[in-house]
């Protein structure tokens, strides 16, 4: 007996490192992030300080203190880093995913963290060349596309779409709608001074501006896919604006540019403005309106994911009633190692390889290095268990198809559903 596991147990060794090297190797499309073209200069996040500063380590060092939330806003970029350095890194160990991540991406940029020396990581930071750091990070992460968040509505962001400017390939454009859908009441000034002809109401002429507001935009930035974040209590049908504006417009241009729409379900946001970005939370959405939506419009495609770790499996299920639902990433407040772990391996198990089961979500361009690194550990042991699986049933997978696999779910299987292909019956894709 000890033999036949010792034997086993070689062989599920050898093959967990060929799974490794591949996933490690397989260049990944990250297809939600908030980061920039770096044409867009001072939005693309990068450094020790924003590293520190980001939002998630905000929300857990308000934990250790009692400082008034004003005071802390009212404190430069390096004055914030040095008091969450010294709440979660020196006076706690950084044993969150947030922090762990951190130290992940700066002893995968070769810096020397043991040290602890906060000054020698912001002098490295500041002498490097921005452009040569963004390629040294993508290489790094093994990221070779970086899908964007981009709004209308952000007033830093609008003008230099609207002047124009070489574009780096990339980086790709995705039109986020938020404030279309969830404040039409403020959206529509905001159109009208943009010179479409719209009122408060959703009459069909308005209707009209708005598919012109949405057609120009999508063109402007080339849009991949349209995106919007939904609070947990998000109904479809519905009578008010967001369902109307979804149905009348959204849908309809989506279908006439072959856009998907990316749905991001069970935010709640501000519940505690405090925090400012910091501050938005977590609920269980109704999978009902996703349901709704996939059946009533089935020339549309949907990307979802959903922020309430309880809405998972309903997820997947609906996933395999609809072939034009395509589930993506460990989302937020799930892209913690537990969570985003048991997500994979239910996607893997319940979708097989017709999945994107995660996005970086990235605010600053060096997360990218510990969000991808985290990642591809959880992808590479799920996949490895699955072939275990199939090995026990005489199966062994070629080397050819654990990177065709690993190529699906780290990009592939999204840049076919945007494309809309699905191979002819005997047809295998490559
Ligand atoms: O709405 C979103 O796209 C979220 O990802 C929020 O931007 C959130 O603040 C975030 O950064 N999550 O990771
Ligand atoms: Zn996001």
């Amino acid at each position: 007996m000890a033999t036949t596991v010792t034997a086993s147990s070689r062989r599920r060794a050898a093959l967990a490192k060929r799974v490794e090297k591949i996933v490690n190797t397989t260049p990944v499309s990250d297809i939600h992030t908030h980061l920039y073209d770096p044409a867009f200069r001072g939005l693309l996040l990068w450094g020790i300080d924003d590293l520190l500063t980001y939002h998630y380590l905000v929300a857990e060092t308000f934990r250790y203190f009692d400082l008034p939330f004003e005071k802390f806003w009212s404190l430069s970029k390096t004055q914030q880093a040095d008091l969450i350095w010294e709440a979660l890194f020196v006076q706690h160990s950084p044993i969150s995913e947030a922090c762990g991540g951190v130290l992940t991406t700066l002893n995968l940029l070769g810096l020397d963290v043991k040290k602890r020396d906060l000054p020698a990581l912001r002098r490295w930071f500041a002498k490097q060349n921005p452009e040569k750091h963004v390629t040294r990070c993508l290489e790094l992460a093994g990221v070779d596309r970086i899908c964007m968040t981009n709004s209308p509505f952000d007033d830093v962001e609008r003008p230099l779409w609207e002047r124009g400017f070489q574009r780096d390939e990339r980086f790709v454009a995705a039109l986020r709608i938020d404030p279309l859908l969830l404040d039409w009441p403020g959206a529509a000034p905001r159109l009208a001074q943009w010179e479409y002809d719209v009122g408060a109401g959703l009459s069909d002429p308005v209707v009209g501006e708005v598919r012109r507001f949405l057609a120009d935009w999508s063109k402007r930035i080339g849009a991949k896919y349209l995106m919007v974040s939904l609070p947990p209590d998000f109904k479809f049908p519905e009578q008010n604006n967001c369902a109307q504006l979804m149905e009348k417009a959204v849908l309809p241009h989506c279908r006439e540019f072959g856009l998907p729409l990316a749905l991001m379900l069970g935010v709640k946001r501000a519940v505690n403005p405090q925090l400012r970005l910091a501050g938005d939370g977590v609920g269980r959405s109704d999978p009902q309106a996703l349901q709704n939506l996939c059946a009533g419009f089935p020339e549309n495609k949907f990307l979802a994911t959903v922020l309430s770790r309880e809405n998972q499996h309903e997820l997947c299920v609906l996933a395999r009633k609809f072939r034009n639902l395509h589930v993506f990433g460990c989302w937020w407040f799930t892209n913690v190692p537990l969570v985003a772990e048991e997500m994979t391996r239910m996607r893997l198990e319940l979708l097989g390889l017709s999945v994107t089961p995660q996005h970086s979500d990235a605010r600053v361009l060096d997360q990218l290095v510990y969000k991808w690194s985290h990642f591809r550990e959880i992808l590479s042991r799920a996949l490895t268990d699955k072939y275990v699986d199939l090995s026990r049933a005489g199966w062994e997978p070629t080397a050819a198809e654990i990177k065709r696999d690993a190529k699906n779910l780290l990009g592939g299987a999204f840049e076919r559903f945007c494309r809309g292909e699905r191979p002819a019956p005997g047809q295998v894709r490559p």
